[in-house]
């Protein structure tokens, strides 16, 4: 049988007919076709607004929303945090980034957590540039650790596909513990935690390929390149196992028996430009046997790169770690269903989304089995397909970024109509402005689905918004899909750039504090440094400490309390690297205080009972100011002090 009977979709249907793979290509040329133009624009904005003058997603002054929305910032970095339904920002969480008013990625306490797991490569790098951690990143995916399939609360977890890095934040208390650099993969893209029986994975794609032993010996030559599939241990952030693939990885998801793994692949082909990678008829998705993988690692059937142990699942090599189902090219969105049984697929260059039978999955492992035998319906469902959602009703929400739409389709009739029956599985389509990536239903991604709100992320805002440059917005889109027919209700305008987000119910997140544990491991290594000066951090004292071993570094303790720090001022000498260490002892909620180092390039946050540090060279002589940056009390202008920097004795 060809691989065209096989799918059901010839080559024509889905770089012709349908235009596509032709508007996708324009796309990817940078001469992005909107769609239908700005003609029934107006028509469609008034009917936004009528659904939302409807109603029923107010959330007035003084009222909560009913979940957490945890937003990923893709090129910013930061993972945001915003109540669903209001749609109101309500924090940011600095990850990848440098944030000006938190001091995150210059503090001490976040430079230790940036270089923990660094590859000696990238401290090579940030050396060469002069520079103690990458302060950029891509955060494309942030998903929640889960227990037997429901959220947790305990973390949050989310990828750096520019710098080849995951990182977990604490739920808490909403700040960042730990982040790895992963060896040997090239990009992190698709991420997602095991499901099942609770996420001791989190499950990473490599998306761009390389050699294995990347030291520049064999760099031209295409044959030497692999990518690599990650699985991380959750607990101890470090690397389990790695696997190597064929073909590059895109997204990724697991099942809810704690078995599999998926991954979709766009360039089966390994090609090295649009046209190759673009080239076949058919790439596939990637399953993963986590068991057999696990076995295969304590057998020792495993080589070890970079202190990592890798198992060879690429094609043609042990048919028990992984198999290679062909969907049609260029897949994209991998999500499982909570009915625990079906994975999807979106087609992005086919009109089409693949659902695959996951319980049917042993059939294919070990044998000769056909691959394409576990897809159980092939719905075609409009242009552009990237992402699924799901509403814990047999229903699936499927983001259409061609047609601008998001489109509500029924799994059971996806499923007569591939076995042929005569049924429309398609119940409602939704214009949504414009041009979608992920979409994400309230509790979606869990077992408990509930089937209340759909954020649509959109890519391009257009002319929602007033014109704020040649630099638009991205566009949330809040969905009610609790009815048969999808309402949008609301605009939202978000910065660069949105890609994925999840809605978790209040009630999984009822253990975040307001106050900072004074033992808290964030600053235990700051701990151990005031021990080793003779400091007790819990019996204040406000010093200041000249190291036995090296006299130019000047440690300064220093608590505060609004609105006061400790010391008015302290000494130094020219060419001193400073460290300041503040304590916050104020445990009220929400009195936070800052320390600003004037002339410095110095700020940082400290919550109330925090312990914060900076360290910084005091380059040049004279009076420098500090202060308060957070606005804390009606001194708060007041809480300031100086730092005498000495002239160098000549
Ligand atoms: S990817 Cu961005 S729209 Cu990085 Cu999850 Cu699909
Ligand atoms: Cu302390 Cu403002
Ligand atoms: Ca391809």
């Amino acid at each position: 049988m060809s691989e065209e009977n096989k799918t059901g979709i010839s080559r024509r249907s889905l770089l012709g007919a349908t235009a596509g793979g032709a508007a996708l290509a324009g796309t990817l040329g940078g001469r992005l076709a909107l769609g239908s133009g700005t003609a029934g624009l107006a028509g469609l904005a008034a009917a936004s607004r009528a659904a939302a003058a409807e109603g029923g997603f107010e959330v007035n002054p003084g009222m909560l929303d009913e979940y957490y929305g945890f937003w990923s910032s893709g090129q910013t970095g930061e993972m945001r945090i915003l109540g669903i339904p209001s749609m109101r920002e309500l924090m940011r969480v600095p990850v990848f980034n440098r944030c000006s008013a938190t001091g995150w990625g210059s503090t001490n306490e976040s430079i230790r957590i940036h270089q923990r797991t660094m590859t000696e490569k990238t401290k090579k790098l940030l050396a060469a540039n002069g520079k103690k951690v990458h302060d950029n990143g891509d955060l494309h995916h942030v998903h929640m650790s889960m227990t037997e399939g429901k959220y947790d609360g305990r973390f949050l977890f989310m990828n750096d596909k520019a710098n080849t890095r995951v990182a977990r934040v604490r739920g808490d208390v909403m700040k960042c513990d730990a982040i790895l650099e992963i060896p040997n993969a090239k990009g992190i893209h698709g991420m997602r935690p095991q499901k099942w029986p609770r996420t001791n994975y989190v499950f990473c794609n490599g998306e761009d390929e390389a050699p294995l032993v990347n030291d520049g010996t064999t760099m031209q030559d295409v044959s030497t390149y692999v990518n690599v599939f990650t699985a991380v241990d959750a607990d101890k952030w470090d690397v389990a196992w790695q696997v190597l693939v064929s073909g590059n990885l895109d997204n990724t998801d697991a099942d809810y028996e704690g078995k599999w793994a998926f991954s979709t692949s766009y360039n089966s082909e390994m090609g090295m430009n649009l046209a190759d990678m673009t080239a076949s008829e058919m790439d596939h998705v990637v399953v993963f046997n986590i068991a057999e993988i696990e076995k295969g690692i304590a057998a020792g059937d495993f080589q070890e790169v970079n202190g990592v142990k890798v198992i060879d699942g690429r094609k043609g090599q042990n048919k028990k770690y992984t198999r290679y189902i062909p969907v049609a090219n260029n897949p994209h969105g991998c999500n499982m269903a909570p009915d625990k049984k079906h994975l999807c697929i979106g087609g992005k260059l086919s009109p089409t989304v693949t659902v695959i039978d996951v319980t049917k999955l042993e059939t294919i492992f070990d044998t000769d089995a056909d691959p394409r035998s576990v897809v159980v319906a092939e719905p075609e469902l409009g242009l552009g397909p990237l992402h699924n959602a799901f509403d814990g009703q047999g229903n699936v929400f499927t983001s259409l970024f061609l047609d601008s739409q998001v489109v509500k389709w029924n799994l059971e009739k996806a499923i007569a109509a591939y076995n042929g029956e005569k049924v429309d599985p398609i119940l409602d389509k939704v214009d949504v402005q414009y041009q979608p990536g992920h979409l994400k239903t309230s509790m979606g991604e869990t077992l408990e689905a509930d089937g209340k709100w759909l954020v649509c992320l959109c890519k391009f805002s257009k002319d929602r918004f007033l014109n704020v440059g040649p630099l638009k917005p991205e566009n949330d889109q809040l969905i009610d899909i609790s009815g048969d027919k999808m309402k949008v209700l609301h605009d939202g305008p978000n910065f660069a750039e949105p890609h994925d987000a999840i809605a978790v119910h209040a009630s999984k997140l009822t253990n975040i504090k307001s106050v900072w544990d004074r033992q808290d491991a964030m600053w235990a290594e700051t701990r151990k440094q005031a021990e080793a000066d003779g400091i007790n951090l819990d019996d204040w004292q406000d010093t200041v400490i000249r190291d036995k071993d090296d006299p130019t570094k000047v440690r300064v303790y220093m608590s505060s309390q609004a609105p006061n720090y400790a010391l008015e001022s302290f000494t130094v000498k020219e060419g001193d690297e400073v460290t300041v260490i503040v304590t916050n002892l104020d445990d009220i909620d929400d009195l936070t205080h800052g320390f600003t180092m004037g002339n410095h390039g110095v700020a940082m946050e400290i919550g109330p009972q925090a312990t914060s540090s900076v360290t910084f060279v005091a380059a040049a002589a004279g009076v420098y100011w500090y202060y308060c940056q957070w606005f804390c009390h009606a001194l708060h202008m007041e809480m300031r002090g100086r730092m005498f920097v000495e002239p160098k004795a000549a």
